[in-house]
């Protein structure tokens, strides 16, 4: 089996548990390539760690590649940090022998700093269907690949159609209170400050493909799912094709979408509903609908709010305030604007996630007038957690407290699509 690779998951997260989507793209475009491939899901698994050094004991595989989804669970209170749970495994694997590749949103996003921690040798960023079989090809001829591979260089093949499940047992997940992922495009040209998706680039995948792909899932009896995009309506036109090929399919799915602000339309809204959309998160800044050059204002908040109550589609709004430099009475004016427009819930976070190579993090660093609202100064060095904060989590739950629609995140280990079932 000299030639077999092993993809592993290293998510332990069960709150819910996340099927790993990005580990069975990979897996099945390197099959589709004519390599071997073992995944080893460790979600469910007691002994993480000795699961791993076992599997590669008895696989002695090419290269191991591990997938980092979430370097922590990114909100402030009863914050998870998973680094130090990944590190292990990735050296499990690396005591037996293997080389390790790394991948997934939480590499991506600080891929230096994530081998540094882990350890591990090789990494992709972004997305890697095609980066994945030139890496293996090197492996496999003995040559040197580059220490980090840039993914979105190396592209996708628009119309590849993931085998899936890929080698997961998708069972387990659904009854664990899990539900099944599907894609149309990676990527995010959004320019909030504190993201890590801020200008990464957008590539599409084809419409057509990504229908076969929820047509053979839904041939195996699956019906829920979640989308996989970072916000579906980046493009407008990409986002109504999509959605009316899909309504055109007649798949009865029922699916859930994260979604910004604008660009949306009537017509979007009406072929969501067609082709099955039960609900949506829409993400909202505090700061921005205020903002000069803000890609979106209250107005389209409103009218966001207002399609989703004509067209019968449930809206979850996760609403980030208290930003850096932000009056109290920004954020009392956004609450009032919920109030009076009332989605179905309002999730409120008051502590912003600083990481490392994104400009919230590049406006803090140094500052030494901003030290007291940071639970450590921010660091080019360090993977570790630091939030930013200087609205206590107190005063928040005081001045949201006569309104059971504001929710104030990381009290409660369930998702939007689990809450407004
Ligand atoms: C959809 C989504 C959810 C859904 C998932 C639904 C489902 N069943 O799949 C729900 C709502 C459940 C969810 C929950 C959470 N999420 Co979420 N989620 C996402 C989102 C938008 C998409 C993830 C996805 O599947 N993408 C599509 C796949 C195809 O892409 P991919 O995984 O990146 O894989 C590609 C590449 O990365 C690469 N790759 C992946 N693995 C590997 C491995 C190797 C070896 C290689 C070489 C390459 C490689 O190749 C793949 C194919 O091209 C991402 C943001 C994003 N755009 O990625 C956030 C994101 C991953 N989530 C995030 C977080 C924080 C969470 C939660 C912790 C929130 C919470 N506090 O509960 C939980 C964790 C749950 C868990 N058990 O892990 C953060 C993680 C940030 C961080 N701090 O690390 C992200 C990045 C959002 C953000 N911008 O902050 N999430
Ligand atoms: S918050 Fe949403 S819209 Fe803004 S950059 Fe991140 S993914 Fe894009």
């Amino acid at each position: 089996m000299a030639d077999t690779i092993l993809l592993i998951n290293p998510n332990t997260r069960r709150e819910p548990p996340v099927i790993p989507l990005g580990l069975e793209i990979v897996g099945s475009a390197l099959e589709r390539a004519g390599h071997v491939v073992e995944i080893l899901d460790l979600c469910f698994e007691s002994d993480p760690m000795g699961a791993a050094a076992e599997t590669v004991r008895r696989v002695r595989p090419l290269f191991a590649g591990i997938t980092i989804r979430n370097v922590d669970s990114a909100i402030f209170d009863n914050n998870e940090y998973f680094m130090p749970g990944i590190t292990k495994v990735v050296q499990a694997v690396k005591n037996e022998g293997a080389a390790t590749v790394l991948g997934g949103a939480g590499f991506s996003a600080m891929p230096e700093l994530v081998l540094k921690e882990t350890g591990a040798d090789y990494g992709v960023c972004g997305p890697a269907e095609k980066a994945i079989v030139d890496f293996a090809d090197d492996m496999k001829s003995g040559a040197a690949p580059d220490r980090i591979i840039d993914g979105w260089r190396a592209g996708i093949d628009p119309s590849f159609v993931p085998e899936r499940p890929f080698k997961i047992d998708y069972q387990r997940y659904i009854a664990n209170r899990g539900i099944i992922g599907f894609n149309t495009q990676y990527g995010c040209a959004g320019r909030c400050e504190y993201c890590i998706e801020a200008g990464t680039k957008v590539i599409h995948r084809e419409p057509a493909a990504v229908i076969r792909e929820i047509t053979g899932l839904r041939e195996l009896g699956f019906r829920d799912f979640h989308l996989c995009d970072c916000e579906f309506n980046l493009n407008l036109d990409f986002s109504e094709r999509f959605a009316d090929e899909l309504t055109a399919a007649e798949l009865d799915i029922s699916w859930v979408a994260y979604m910004k602000p604008a660009p949306v339309s009537d017509r979007l809204f009406s072929l969501l509903k067609k082709s099955g959309v039960i609900a949506i998160t829409l993400s909202v800044d505090s700061v921005a609908p205020d903002s000069p050059d803000s890609a979106y204002s209250f107005d389209d908040v409103a009218s966001f709010i207002r399609l989703c109550r004509e067209h019968e589609i449930k809206l979850a709004v996760d609403l980030l305030t208290g930003l850096p430099g932000e009056p109290l009475e920004s954020t009392v004016k956004t609450l009032d604007f919920f109030r009076k427009h009332r989605p179905d819930t309002v999730g409120a976070s008051c502590h912003v996630r600083v990481y490392p190579g994104t400009k919230t993090h590049a406006g803090l660093i140094r500052r030494e007038d901003m030290a007291a609202f940071l639970t450590r100064p921010p660091d080019d060095s360090r993977l570790d957690p630091v939030f930013y904060n200087h609205l206590p989590t107190e005063r928040l739950k005081e001045i949201t407290a006569d309104d059971p629609m504001f929710k104030i995140e990381g009290f409660e280990n369930s998702s939007n699509y689990e809450r407004l079932k």
